[in-house]
């Protein structure tokens, strides 16, 4: 049994009595204290309702009331992935629950710490088709990382300690914490710190020393070696270890769309991001590696596109804390448990070693390789011939003019590939988006959850007009609550990204992808109703004015109407199902590896 640690552990002490007389309710707003929580995004209704009778007395907890669950989820993931701490949302049963389903879908894709509390109907009435009963728990069992069902009030304190350590350690995940209104309702002592009882948990965080050293033996001994990290190397807080390691071996980096700012842009060593919409320079290097050493990261089919013929020449060093992700994609010939952070650490020691021995790695055939296919085929694209807005131009504006901190969040589609593409991240924790699940509506209240954990920065979430009709309706929670994000709806009046799959694979027969929302609704007019500040944008030469119209404006949110053109594609692209080989630098554009493949 563990003891718990809260994120505060200081105050926890200070405010720490024994036993403690008091309901259900009251000790979960307590534990919640305890355990270092400073906001919860939420909605009441009937079966959480006696827990937001004591929320109402706490001076430590801010609620923020959103107008949709959905809402909730993402601004508690939203404020996870900027802060590093564990996001948390409340919903009542049954449909309050189930628009939580969502994002605890998203979270446990991208693995981001949340707790998510439901109200559950009283004890008695589970299993009768109460009124808004619904099975959360065996709902979203596939998607939690872990989840509980409380039906008696002493053990909601020690529940939530529980889910909390849960969320946060190993690979962080989502739990969600059902709770019946009964018990909520009856009467508990409240003590703290409480013991763990999670027999069987006990993640992997020290890596085996063996494993490592294989490692860095193998690094000196490449010719062609990838560096592939991950979203597990931000999970792990191990950026500038990443970059030690990096610098030491000079072998040149790839950071997939969820490890985007774990390694800066600028960099000479970063090659970009690899995968479906990755740089050539990125996929072909994996490609044509003989060694992957992958940190915190999953081979996901979006990076491998064909797995069968993915870097068909590669050796793999494959480390992640996760077991089950070792060998699931690709087999790893040197597996690697642990946490980044100390893999990385101890992979920097061994390097060391190797380069004091005079085992040094010698990359210049393989640089002068990479360079040419950098030179040859960078990230780009081409301003409209009618004179309207490239979207990509819009992204790259607002990223140069907003500077190396702002944090971004992004929709799913094209804009989001874009804004990974033409936006150069130079920190961590300043890229925010769905990976994983490609949740479209994510951008918005994921901005607002950021935006509350970071509030001296500047939060700017790049949204598609599909998108963000899913979820802007949290634009009244962040007028009313005094959270002023600015949203760039690259408004191309299309489901862009599914248009371009109709264009290149549908023949150009566009079913059900024209949204007509250059006329309905007015995203101006949508901001005023909202409270928000409303601008638009249709021509380049107002760009960055527009930009920085929105930029001056610091007491309410913004959205501006960025009004782009519809053809725009994204490239470079790997067709799913394709070999990486087959990457399209753009339409037609098969680039020439001098290998004989054209
Ligand atoms: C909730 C949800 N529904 C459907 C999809 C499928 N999908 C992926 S991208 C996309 C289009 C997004 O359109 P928009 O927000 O306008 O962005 P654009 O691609 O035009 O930049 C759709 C429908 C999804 N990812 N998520």
């Amino acid at each position: 049994m563990a003891k718990y640690e809260s994120g505060r552990r200081e105050k926890a002490m200070t405010d720490r009595s024994d036993q403690q007389a008091m309901s259900g309710a009251a000790s979960l707003i307590r534990a919640l204290e305890e355990s270092g929580v400073d906001t919860v995004f939420g909605i009441p209704g009937g079966a959480i309702l006696p827990a937001y009778d004591p929320l109402l007395d706490s001076t430590r907890l801010r609620h923020i009331l959103v107008r949709h669950e959905q809402g909730a989820g993402h601004a508690a993931t939203g404020y996870a992935q900027a802060t590093g701490r564990v996001g948390v949302c409340m919903a009542t049963s049954g449909p309050g629950a189930t628009n939580l389903v969502t994002p605890i879908a998203d979270a446990h894709m991208d693995s981001v710490p949340l707790v998510a509390i439901t109200g559950q109907v009283a004890s008695t009435h589970i299993g009768t088709d109460a009124f808004q009963e619904a099975d959360i728990v065996g709902i979203t069992l596939p998607i939690t990382k872990h989840s509980f069902l409380v039906s008696k009030a002493d053990e909601i304190a020690r529940t939530v300690a529980e889910a909390f350590h849960i969320a946060a350690t190993g690979r962080p995940g989502p739990v969600l914490i059902d709770i019946t209104k009964d018990a909520l309702q009856s009467a508990t002592s409240f003590s703290w710190p409480v013991e763990l009882n999670l027999p069987g948990y006990r993640p992997v965080s020290k890596p085996h020393a063996k494993q490592v050293r294989e490692a860095a033996r193998m690094l000196a001994e490449a010719k062609r070696p990838v560096l592939y990290i991950g979203g597990g190397v931000l999970k792990a807080r191990a950026t500038t270890e990443f970059r030690v390691l990096a610098e030491l071996t000079e072998a040149p980096v790839v950071t997939t769309l969820m490890a985007r700012g774990a390694f800066p842009d600028s960099h000479p060593l970063h090659l970009g991001m690899p995968g479906m919409h990755g740089t050539v320079a990125a996929v072909t290097a994996l490609q044509k590696a003989d060694l992957i050493v992958a940190l915190g990261t999953r081979f996901d089919d979006r990076v491998t596109g064909k797995l069968s013929s993915f870097a068909p020449n590669a050796k793999v060093v494959h480390a992640d804390i996760d077991p089950a992700e070792i060998s699931k994609n690709r087999t790893a010939d040197v597996p690697i448990v642990g946490d980044c952070r100390e893999v990385i650490a101890d992979l920097v020691v061994a390097v060391q070693a190797e380069h004091a021995a005079g085992r040094r790695g010698d990359y210049a055939g393989w640089w002068e390789q990479l360079n040419a296919w950098r030179r040859t085929y960078p990230l780009g694209y081409e301003l409209p011939a009618d004179g309207s807005l490239a979207p990509q131009q819009v992204i790259e504006r607002i990223g140069r003019l907003s500077g190396p901190d702002t944090i971004f969040t992004a929709g799913v589609g094209q804009h989001q590939m874009w804004a990974s593409q033409f936006i150069s991240y130079e920190n961590p924790y300043t890229w925010l988006n769905s990976g994983g699940a490609g949740t479209m509506g994510y951008a918005v209240p994921a901005a607002m959850g950021a935006k509350v954990g970071m509030p001296d920065r500047t939060v700017w979430a790049i949204d598609g007009d599909g998108c963000f009709q899913m979820t802007n309706q949290e634009l009244a929670t962040c007028a009313i609550n005094g959270i002023p994000i600015k949203v760039a709806v690259i408004n191309n009046g299309t489901l862009g990204m599914v248009r371009q799959w109709q264009t290149l694979f549908y023949g150009k027969r566009y079913s059900n992808t024209d949204l007509h929302s250059r006329r309905i609704p007015d995203f101006v007019k949508l901001a005023e109703a909202y409270g928000c500040v409303g601008l638009r944008c249709e021509s380049p030469d107002d760009l960055d004015k527009t930009i920085e119209q929105a930029m001056a404006v610091d007491d309410a949110p913004v959205v501006v109407d960025f009004v782009v053109h519809q053809d725009a594609m994204v490239w470079p692209m790997v067709p799913a199902g394709v070999s990486n080989d087959e990457i399209l630098a753009a339409q037609d554009v098969r680039p020439d590896f001098g290998d004989g493949e054209e």
